[in-house]
This record gives structure tokens, C-alpha cells and sequence, in this order.
């Protein structure tokens, strides 16, 4: 690779703030074609990490007016750009450098394209005959390739008259059709290229319509909605693609049209009021297998949803059918059948298609059943009792109820806030018991169930709705990405983390069988005090033990608007292995 910049010392061109038009008036070079042809496009923010060969890029983007979000750990500054895309509907970028930098982002990568995140994660790279003839210069490595399969599309720009047409392929690979993650590989060479100012501004791209809408044919829409009014037992089940699309009026109206009670998969949660009478959230295990007609508006047949058979659907083993149809909308042509026949696949984007449905559905309101909406109301009704009990509890060290009747309460009396949200116990107790009331609030592991999303998708959400953010921590979980307290101190950023803090993964009792002076792989330090590693840097720190102690801590968070981090002291014997999916190891499996 041709090192653009010296190691230690800062070029001289960089040391005064410039803009755009630092360069000589006639000329422009590489790195001010990828700033320009990204504001072009309406990017606003990049997630980064400086260092050779995208230092000055750092450096220039923030001079010329965009704003650099500058990270610990570039798979957080991945995880960050993955969720600004989610949340905005254009691609959030991640800036790396080569090989191990690149590297550290690829997981973020990867993980939006499983998730149907727009991002491009925009790596420096050595030169193509270093990497190919392996000349052993620094970083080497094959970026290209090694992305090329965790990703929907990558490109290489070697030549600095075709940034515009890599951006604008990006961002077009990014948020069309399915989202998700995009890679562009940009050797260090191409930033210091020069070409002619005005060739170079007639060079880039604004992509026009980069996510063009996709209307459903009218058979598909008339198949979907004669299947619907056929039911007798209908089910809506919402997903994140549904909150992604941004059509949540016709959503709702859809919903409360029609009557059929729903079901929000975990992101989908506030898309309507996880408190509206029609959800069917306290009565999944209810509803799932009872069901006769199911709607997957925006959600795969995956794991999450046990591939739409076996048990959880009324099927006699795991591995058969339980009897239901399915109507599924999605813009991804191939989705359907993945698992179960679909039966009548609505293909297009979810506001063509919602809307078409509605149309087709016309003011006819004569379904679903009472019989039905009674069924689900009891069951929904006993289960929320039974929680409510539990809820009222109040034992010393504090559960995970205890702790999250708090948070539930706090996020019904501040509904705007973003809510993050991961690890394993400290997930499943929280989407289950935490209330979400409006669209788009929830974040959190998504479809692999990652761990280290957590102050990435902190930081992205606070930057990007200006919201104050309650994080729901595990505490391995924040672990994976804990040095962004920095980050978060660093930029002020409104962020409340909270620690649920049972000694370690899944609980803190496990015993070393050997007697051995090594503690168990699960266990962490016992008491360890999350909340100083806030106060290092600044921000605000809470050892809450209490109910009313968490409480507190949170409401002087959000009332003050500084970074706190509130370690909850949770007994360690109160998790389960592996929260509500212990059956999916492998030794639950054998039995
Ligand atoms: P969940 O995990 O919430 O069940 P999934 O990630 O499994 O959701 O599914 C999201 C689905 O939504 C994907 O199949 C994706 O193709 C689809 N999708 C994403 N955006 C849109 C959109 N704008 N219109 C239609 N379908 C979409
Ligand atoms: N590594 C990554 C990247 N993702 C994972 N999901 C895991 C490891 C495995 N894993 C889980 O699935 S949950 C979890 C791990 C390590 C942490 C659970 O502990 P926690 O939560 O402290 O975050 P609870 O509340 O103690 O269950
Ligand atoms: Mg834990």
C-alpha cells in the first residue's frame, strides 16, 4: 500500500480546519469526492474509526460540515451506523481502516444484512497488486473477497473519476429491494488521486428514488385478502421489516380495521401500543398454535418465530406443520416458503402492500369471530394478572421483575425515549415486561441475538433522534462494547445505561467442578461496580440496590440529560441458562 499519511505526523494540509474547497481551485482529489458524493446523497453522519489511510478523511469530513462520530471499537461505530440506517431508512456509514479495522467492522456488517439494515461500511485498503501478489506492505489483505459474502453487494473504486458511480451503487445496494449491508473498498492511493474540480463535481451522483416502491400485483392482493376473511381465527404478526417501512398509520389502520389481534416480534413492539386491546403479546403461546390464518407483515419464518411449525404452531413434534396459512408481505420475492408454504405471498414494500390490502378489504368489518377475540382476551387477561403479581414483588437483592417494573414505568411516562436493549435474561424479561408505545423506540439483538450491539446502538440513537436512550444491559452483555462510555461522555450524549448486574452470563452460581481455583465460565467478579467505569470519564454513576435507588437514578438521567450509568444489583441466582431459549442448547436438544 502507498501510505498516504506519515505514521506520527499530521500533513500540514490538515492542521488548519479546511472545507471542501481546500483543495486548489481547479483540482479536487479522492477524499473530497467521497465527502462531496456523500452529502450529495444526504448523508449527514459517518461512524468511524481514524487511522492509516482514512485519517484525513476523518478529518476533512468533519471540516467540510459532516458530522464524525468517532468510536472505541469499530464494531461498535458498524453496530452504530446499522441502526442510524434502520432508523432513518438511508444507509448509515461506517469508516474503517484496512485489515484489522475492517475486520472489527465486518461483524456489524454481516449482522445488517441478516437484519435487513441499510449500511455501508466504507473500509481504506492496500492497493490491489500489493494484496494479490501478498508484497507484504501494512495491512495487507483481500477485503473485497472476504466481504463479498457477508454482504448484498461490494465494490472497489480505483480511480477517483468513479467514486460517484461507487457511492451511488452503494447506496442504491443498500436500500433497495431487501436492505441491507453494502461494502466499498477504497485504496489508499484513490484518496490522493486528483482530477479536475469540474469533471469531478459532473462525476458524482445523486441517486435518484434509491428505493423505489414495489406495488403488489392484484392477484396476490385479492388471494391475500379473500385467505384473510376466510379465517376464522386470524393473526397478525408484526415484524421489524414493518417498523422499518415507516407506514405506521396504515398499519394501524390495517390492524384496527379489520380487528385481528396481533402479535409485535420484538423490534415491531410499540409499532402500535404494545397496551392496545388487540395485542396479543401476553397470549403468543396462546395464539400461535390456535391461530387458523396468519399475516406476517414484515417477518421471516425464522427461528424466531420456530419456522412457523413444530410445537409453538400446534404441530405433534417439532418438525410438523400445525395446520395454518399464511399471507406473507415482504419486498424479498424469495422470502416465501422458506420454511412452511406460504400460501399467498404479497410481494412489495410494506406501504404498497398494506395499502392495497386495504383497499381490497374495503369498510367490511365482519370478521374475525367473537368467539375468537374472546378466547384471546381471557387468556391475555389471566397471563397479565399472573405477571402483575410477580411484578408487585419486591425482594432484596432485586429480580429482574423488581428492576424492570421500574423501567416500565419510566418508559410509559417518557414514550419519545429510544430504548436499547440486550444480553440474555436482561432481554427476554425486558421485552416481555417493558411497554413500548411508539414506533421504531425498541433496538436491540435482533435476529442472531448478538451481544455488543448495546452502546453502539446507544450512541446511533441518540445522535440520530436527539432522544434520551435508556440501554437495558446484561452484564456480559455490556461488556462487548463497555469502553463506549467513553464515546458517550465524549459527545454528552443523553444516554442512560442500566446494568442488570447478576455476576455474570445468565447468573452467577455456577461452580468450577474441579474445585480448582478458576471460577466457572459464566461467572464474572462478584459486586463489581459498573457505575465507576462511568465516573471515569466523567459522566454519572449509580450503585442502585433498590427499586426506589433505580428509580431515581434513571429519572435524575433523563431529568438532566447527562451520561449515567446505574449498576442494579440483581440476584445472582434469578436468571436462567440462556434466558427463554435453554432448549436450543445442545444438550437441552439431545434429550
Ligand atoms: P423480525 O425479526 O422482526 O421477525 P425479520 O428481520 O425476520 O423481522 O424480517 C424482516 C422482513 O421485512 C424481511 O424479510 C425483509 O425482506 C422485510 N422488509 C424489510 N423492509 C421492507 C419493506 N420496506 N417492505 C417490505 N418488506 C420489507
Ligand atoms: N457472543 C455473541 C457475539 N453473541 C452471543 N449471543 C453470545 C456470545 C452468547 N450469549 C448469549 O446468547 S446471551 C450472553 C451470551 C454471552 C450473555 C448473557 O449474559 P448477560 O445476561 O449478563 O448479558 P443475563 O441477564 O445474565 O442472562
Ligand atoms: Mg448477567
Amino acid at each position: 500500500m502507498g501510505t498516504v499519511e506519515p505514521q506520527v505526523s499530521t500533513p500540514p494540509d490538515v492542521q488548519q480546519p479546511s472545507t471542501t474547497t481546500d483543495a486548489p481551485p481547479q483540482t479536487t482529489d479522492g477524499f473530497h469526492l467521497v465527502i462531496d458524493a456523500l452529502k450529495l446523497n444526504g448523508i449527514d453522519t459517518i461512524f468511524g474509526l481514524p487511522g492509516i489511510p482514512i485519517t484525513d478523511l476523518t478529518r476533512k469530513a468533519q471540516a467540510s460540515g459532516l458530522r464524525v462520530i468517532s468510536f472505541r471499537h469499530e464494531q461498535s461505530a458498524g453496530y452504530a451506523a446499522s441502526i442510524a440506517g434502520y432508523l432513518t431508512q438511508k444507509p448509515g456509514i461506517c469508516l474503517t481502516v484496512s485489515a484489522p479495522g475492517f475486520l472489527n467492522g465486518l461483524t456489524a456488517l454481516a449482522n445488517a444484512t441478516t437484519n435487513c439494515f441499510p449500511m455501508i461500511l466504507i473500509s481504506g485498503s492496500s492497493e490491489r497488486e500489493i494484496v494479490d501478489l501478498q508484497q507484504g506492505d501494512y495491512e495487507e489483505m483481500d477485503q473485497l473477497a472476504i466481504a463479498k459474502p457477508l454482504c448484498k453487494a461490494a465494490f472497489r473504486v480505483l480511480h477517483a473519476e468513479d467514486i460517484g458511480v461507487g457511492i451511488a451503487r452503494a447506496i442504491r445496494a443498500a436500500v433497495s429491494g431487501r436492505p441491507g449491508g453494502v461494502y466499498l473498498d477504497l485504496p489508499a492511493k484513490l484518496f490522493a488521486q486528483t482530477m479536475d474540480a469540474e469533471a469531478g463535481r459532473r462525476s458524482l451522483i445523486k441517486v435518484v428514488d434509491p428505493a423505489p416502491k414495489q406495488i403488489p400485483g392484484a392477484d396476490a392482493v385479492k388471494r391475500a385478502v379473500d385467505l384473510l376473511k376466510s379465517a376464522r381465527k386470524p393473526l397478525i404478526v408484526l415484524g421489524k421489516g414493518a417498523a422499518y417501512a415507516q407506514a405506521d398509520a396504515d398499519i394501524r389502520t390495517l390492524v384496527e380495521r379489520t380487528g385481528i389481534p396481533y402479535l409485535p416480534m420484538s423490534m415491531a413492539k410499540g409499532l402500535l401500543p404494545d397496551t392496545h386491546e388487540q395485542c396479543a403479546s401476553a397470549a403468543r403461546s396462546f395464539v400461535l398454535p390456535e391461530a387458523d390464518v396468519v399475516m406476517l407483515i414484515g417477518a421471516r419464518l425464522n427461528w424466531l418465530l420456530s419456522h412457523g411449525k413444530g410445537k409453538t404452531w400446534g404441530g405433534r413434534d417439532p418438525k410438523s406443520w400445525g395446520g395454518q396459512k399464511f399471507i406473507q408481505i415482504d419486498i424479498s420475492p424469495q422470502e416465501a416458503d422458506s420454511n412452511v408454504r406460504i400460501d399467498a405471498p404479497v410481494v412489495g414494500d410494506i406501504g404498497s402492500c398494506v395499502s392495497a390490502l386495504l383497499a381490497g378489504i374495503g369498510s367490511d368489518r365482519a370478521y374475525p369471530p367473537a368467539e375468537w377475540l374472546s378466547a384471546v382476551a381471557d387468556r391475555k387477561s389471566k397471563n397479565i394478572a399472573k405477571m402483575a403479581e410477580t411484578l408487585a414483588k419486591n425482594p432484596t437483592p432485586m429480580s429482574f421483575h423488581s428492576a424492570l417494573n421500574v423501567v416500565r414505568d419510566i418508559v410509559k411516562a417518557n414514550p419519545d425515549a429510544m430504548f436499547v436493549n440486550e444480553g440474555a435474561n436482561a432481554l427476554d424479561f425486558t421485552r416481555s415486561i417493558v411497554d413500548m408505545y411508539q414506533p421504531r423506540k425498541r433496538v436491540d439483538v435482533g435476529t442472531w441475538g448478538v451481544m455488543g450491539i448495546g452502546m453502539g446502538f446507544a450512541v446511533a440513537a441518540a445522535v440520530v433522534t436527539k432522544q434520551q436512550v435508556i440501554a437495558i444491559e446484561g452484564d456480559s452483555a455490556f461488556g462487548f462494547s463497555g469502553m463506549e462510555v467513553e464515546t458517550i461522555c465524549r459527545y454528552n450524549l443523553p444516554v442512560c445505561v442500566v446494568i442488570m448486574n447478576n455476576n455474570g452470563v445468565y447468573k452467577g452460581t455456577d461452580v468450577n467442578p474441579t474445585g480448582g481455583p478458576d471460577v466457572a465460565p459464566t461467572v464474572f467478579v462478584k459486586g463489581a461496580r459498573y457505575d465507576k467505569l462511568m465516573e471515569a470519564f466523567g459522566g454519572v454513576g449509580v450503585n442502585a440496590t433498590t427499586p426506589a435507588e433505580l428509580r431515581n437514578g434513571i429519572e435524575e438521567a433523563i431529568r438532566s440529560r447527562r451520561p449515567t450509568l446505574i449498576n442494579a444489583v440483581i440476584d445472582e441466582t434469578a436468571g436462567t441458562e440462556s434466558g427463554r431459549i435453554t432448549s436450543l442448547n445442545p444438550t437441552a436438544k439431545k434429550k
